[in-house]
């Protein structure tokens, strides 16, 4: 059988499961990457009275996870923040538990606002506070309780939009719904939270942080300790990186997070990189301009700058810091020699 003409031939080949690179080639090999994410800021005054309204209507029974996801949207199904990352806004109220559960994605949790919560990572139950940053590393069990007085909300962060598109998503429910507690309380951070004094019996270095929970308390201190005897980073500030003890690493194999205290008047220069980051406001006011759009946010609000979009931050006060909490898949870049920045 002889092919007489182009569109037989294009019919035919795609017939046989074939196709012609030379019609694909420019949208697959493009000269830059373009993120699928908008540059986008969620202001969480306006988020609290959706997650309070939930709080008081959905039993957490029914929800297993009270969550609002932040998606972008430019990422709208499957949902996620940016191309490889999400972020959610979580409330647990007194009294209530969500149950124990394990999957394959990494997962950390900042502290925004209450006490009193804490969390059985693999047995160990890790208390939160504000400004707190707990692991949960993939495949580790973790059930959320709440002993306390207040509501508590915190966000979470995690890579399912990554593992999800490498196709190596699993999960599972803990057989006895809630972890006992078989560890001292709070030990992993006890015993790795130091990083100059490590225990000696416990050396095993792994992708994941042993280190429970990066608590606010140390955070401010290393902040406090720098003071403004430095100028940091010209791009992001007074950047510190919440590292591995055991690795001097990323806190996960796929994110990495760090604190940025900008000094009043702060105006960062412009740079952009392939890691998309997503943003939490600690303290402060500022803009941060992300390519044609500028950001501008407030306390515990969630802003994102996807990956290769020019940005530029700025402190807004001239009497106040700004901090930002943010995270990155920076680790995944580098390993797989994927890291560029260029700046402007
Ligand atoms: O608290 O375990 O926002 O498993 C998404 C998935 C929170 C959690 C999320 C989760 C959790």
């Amino acid at each position: 059988m002889t092919i007489v003409n182009d569109d037989e031939a294009y019919s035919g080949l795609a017939k046989l499961g074939a196709a012609p690179l030379w019609r694909y080639l420019g949208d697959l090999f493009r000269p830059e990457p373009r993120s699928a994410a908008v540059p986008t800021v969620w202001h969480y005054e306006s988020l609290r009275k959706y997650a309070m309204y939930f709080a008081e209507h959905l039993p957490i029974e029914d929800a297993q996870r009270r969550v609002l996801m932040l998606v972008n949207p430019g990422l709208q199904e499957p949902p996620a923040t940016v191309n490889t990352l999400y972020a959610g806004i979580q409330i647990l109220l007194p009294g209530e538990q969500a149950p124990a559960h394990r999957h394959t994605s990494n997962a950390f949790r900042f502290v925004i606002e209450g006490s009193g919560v804490y969390t059985t990572v693999d047995g160990e139950r890790v208390h939160m506070h504000p400004g707190d940053l707990l692991m949960t590393a993939g495949w580790q069990w973790h059930d959320h309780f709440h002993p306390g007085d207040d509501p508590m909300m915190w966000l979470d962060g995690l890579d399912y939009p990554l593992i999800n598109m490498l196709e190596t998503g699993f999960h599972e429910l803990h057989p006895d719904e809630f972890q006992k507690s078989v560890a001292p309380d709070n030990i992993s951070t006890r015993q790795f939270i130091h990083g100059r004094l490590n225990p000696t019996w416990a050396r095993q270095a792994s992708p994941n942080t042993p280190v429970g929970n990066y608590p606010w308390a140390e955070t401010e201190r290393a902040l406090a300790a720098i003071g403004d005897d430095v100028d940091g980073c010209e791009y992001d500030g007074v950047a510190l990186e919440y590292t591995n003890p055991l690795t001097g690493g990323s806190v996960l194999p796929t994110i990495g997070c760090q604190i940025q205290r900008f000094k009043p008047g702060f105006v960062g220069r412009p740079r952009r990189h392939t890691p998309s980051v997503i943003c939490h406001v600690v303290r402060g006011h500022g803009s941060t301009q992300v390519g044609d759009t500028l950001l501008e946010w407030h306390p515990n609000d969630v802003f994102v700058i996807p990956g290769w979009a020019f940005y530029q931050h700025r402190n807004a006060a001239w009497d106040e810091d700004a901090v930002l909490f943010t995270y990155s898949n920076e680790p995944v870049m580098k390993a797989l020699n994927l890291y560029r920045e260029e700046s402007l």
